[in-house]
């Protein structure tokens, strides 16, 4: 094993003392059966002999003396779920598969390190969502597209490396029920291109290998332009028949060298990757041609929908990005393949603070969706800022789409409980690389964990899911506790206060995306306007506007249509409103920029005060690097508060009613 150079995250297995002394227990039921299960079973002794000084005995020599932990196959149990339940000195764990197994056992370690004993154990869980999957934004030269911590673990130079630092990986991965990988990023340039094929086969195969010990499956990501690259042919036209002789030959190779590999993940005509626009063909002939080429072997083809037009004049009114998604891939709802599944980000511009929840999303009733998060930090703070995803994604999730009289969220539609179908799921933009913590800020993690978590079981709650990480992670008193999960959950109501106003996003720094720059996309290419003036802010994006309010059901279209019954926090996404329009609050819309980032610069301080209360609860490289982090936050913090007041008080003339310092 080579030197360790990474944490344990959540998984160190540290003692918990409560559990009382040594003690011996064997192993019953299965045993070393298939590979997953050989993994299960080592986590399994691993964990009891790290938490509660247990040794379990697989071998078999003391299965009559009692106290034992059986692994049973009961086939009634969902598709990777599991029930873990003891009685009378007998630990069962049961699931219909490996991975149920696999899973069953990371929940018995999770409660033994929550502090529960082994004897009190009754717990039944079953994934929501089939597909619970991680998007690596890895480029094969080592740098990660939008990483902020560290670079690649599993590409340097143009190589693939192979470590145990993957094999952690799998495991991290595995304990929150994460069933799908891609590894390189969506954007496929250079080397990346030549991941299917012989100069890389071997490597990837071991990377596959890796990750099918703890259940995972590989998908790999494209370029949709390969016929022309690797085949030299001189279209990529998913019609021509060269082409999707191509894609069957290619496919049939890929499968036969990957057994097991799940199929491709596409980014197709968005900024600047080839795709079927380019040939007059469209995103469902694209996604079916490639469906069409894997299906022999259970394939699945996972085509993104983030297609827009970024090269928009910012003179033009009339187009909206955010119509985009809809536009280009509604009109063919019924049309994909069973085996192509749509992913669709949670908003309909690109993972901003606070976005309105994708129309696309349920308005398809006939295709299989998969929705994407991000939880690499791009535009809520490059895992400086402390940011706590879970929540935002709970009201994604929980957010009625009226696809359905019942049964509409966006839980529902990926759960694939919606339409009945199988093909769906839940994916993350991850937020990894090879820093010491995984994760930049070791905080971030809990966002890690928590998109596993929620992907597994989309019904718990953030609290639950924010006391897990800090339970699992640290070991602290109960005050520091509750102390840090209330950080965590007010951590991105801060973050909002003092960055972009109700929901108009952007702002930033572009390309770079942290820090503020309020015109900085505002004569930009990217579609991505404020167009404040002197007296008013916002797109109005109504039936007055550019329609795109009109692209949700009745019951939503009616409610953001109008100012008055528009959620707040949404307002300057869908209207174009005047400084002087009075809130809920009885607040005019200026008064409410000047105080939610006076609030929110405070706030931020506020959080770095509380980090220092628990100084002495977490280790102190821990401590330091957040703190440096919060230090940095708090900059970030005044930086947008200032020119947020400044530009808009320059904007409008109405100065802040309680006199604050205004640039
Ligand atoms: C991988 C945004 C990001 C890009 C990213 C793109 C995408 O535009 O800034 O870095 O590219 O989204 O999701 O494809």
């Amino acid at each position: 094993m080579e030197k360790k150079n990474w944490s344990d995250l959540w998984l160190s297995y540290g003692k918990v003392t409560e559990l009382g002394g040594a003690r011996v227990l064997a192993l019953d039921g299965l045993n070393a059966e298939s590979r997953i299960i050989k993994s299960a079973v080592a986590e399994l002794k691993r964990g009891l002999k790290g938490l509660a000084d247990i040794e379990l005995v697989t071998d078999g020599t003391v299965a009559n003396s009692g106290e034992k932990i059986t692994l049973i196959r009961e086939p009634s149990i969902p598709k990777e779920g599991y029930e873990v339940v003891s009685s009378g000195g007998e630990l069962k764990i049961k699931a219909s598969d490996d991975n149920g197994i696999l899973y069953g056992v990371f929940a018995l370690l999770r409660h033994l390190a929550m502090g529960q004993s082994l004897e009190s154990l009754n717990e039944k869980s079953s994934p929501s969502n089939p597909i619970r999957m991680m998007d690596h934004w890895d480029d094969m030269d080592g740098k990660i597209e939008r990483g902020y911590s560290g670079d690649s673990f599993f590409f340097e130079n143009d190589e693939i490396i192979v470590s145990d630092r993957i094999v952690d990986y799998a495991r991290f991965m595995a304990s929150i029920g994460i069933n799908a990988v891609a590894i390189n990023n969506v954007n496929v340039r250079g080397a990346a291109t030549f991941l299917i094929t012989d100069r890389f086969f071997s490597k990837v195969k071991e990377i596959q290998d890796i990750f099918a010990d703890y259940g995972i499956t590989l998908y790999l990501t494209i370029n949709f332009a390969s016929p022309i690259e690797i085949g030299g042919l001189e279209t990529c036209d998913p019609l021509d028949e060269k082409v999707i002789t191509w894609w069957k030959d290619k496919s049939k190779e890929i499968f036969e060298k990957l057994p097991g590999v799940g199929g491709y993940l596409v980014k197709a005509d968005s900024e600047g990757r080839p795709g079927p626009f380019t040939y007059g063909r469209t995103q469902a002939d694209g996604a079916n041609m490639l469906a069409d080429a894997v299906k022999p072997y259970d394939g699945i083809v996972i085509w993104r929908c983030f297609v827009y037009n970024c090269t928009q004049d910012w003179r033009d009114y009339k187009t909206d990005r955010a119509r985009a998604g809809y536009d280009y891939f509604m009109e063919f709802d019924g049309a994909y393949r069973d085996n192509v599944i749509l992913q669709i980000k949670n908003g309909p511009m690109d993972f901003q603070v606070r976005e309105p929840v994708s129309p696309l999303l349920g308005g398809l009733k006939r295709t299989n969706q998969m929705l994407e998060v991000q939880i690499a930090q791009e535009y809520t703070g490059h895992q400086i800022d402390l940011f706590y995803l879970i929540p935002m994604y709970k009201e994604v999730l929980n957010f009625h789409t009226y696809c359905n009289e019942d049964c509409d969220t966006v839980a529902d539609i990926i759960s694939g409980k919606a339409m009945g179908n199988k093909n769906a799921g839940f994916a993350a933009v991850i937020n990894t690389g090879n820093d010491y913590n995984w994760t930049g800020n070791d905080l971030a993690a809990v966002n890690l964990y928590g998109f596993g978590r929620l992907a597994y079981d989309t019904s718990l709650s953030a609290e639950t899911i924010a006391r897990e990480w800090v339970r699992l992670t640290f070991s602290m008193d109960r005050n520091s506790e509750d102390i840090l999960v209330e950080m965590l959950l007010d951590s991105g109501k801060i973050y909002e206060k003092y960055t972009a106003p109700l929901g108009i996003g952007w702002m930033v720094t572009p390309h770079y995306h942290y820090g503020p720059s309020v015109d900085g996309y505002e004569y930009s290419r990217w579609g991505t306007y404020h167009r404040a003036d002197h007296h008013a802010i916002g797109v109005d994006r109504t039936d007055k506007g550019t329609g795109y309010a009109q692209q949700y059901y009745k019951k939503n279209a009616e409610m953001y249509n109008d100012p008055d019954t528009c959620p707040e926090e949404l307002l300057l996404f869908f209207h174009r409103v005047p400084y002087t329009r009075k809130l809920k609050s009885g607040k005019t819309l200026i008064q409410h920029i000047y105080d939610t980032h006076f609030d929110g610069a405070e706030e931020a301080k506020e959080l770095a005060a509380k980090w220092d209360s628990i100084k002495n609860a977490v280790p102190s490289d821990v401590y330091e690097r957040v703190a440096e982090r919060f230090k940095l936050q708090i900059e970030n913090a005044n930086e947008w508060r200032d020119q947020i007041n400044s530009y808009f008080y320059r904007k409008s003339d109405i100065p802040d009613e309680k006199g604050r310092k205004i640039y």
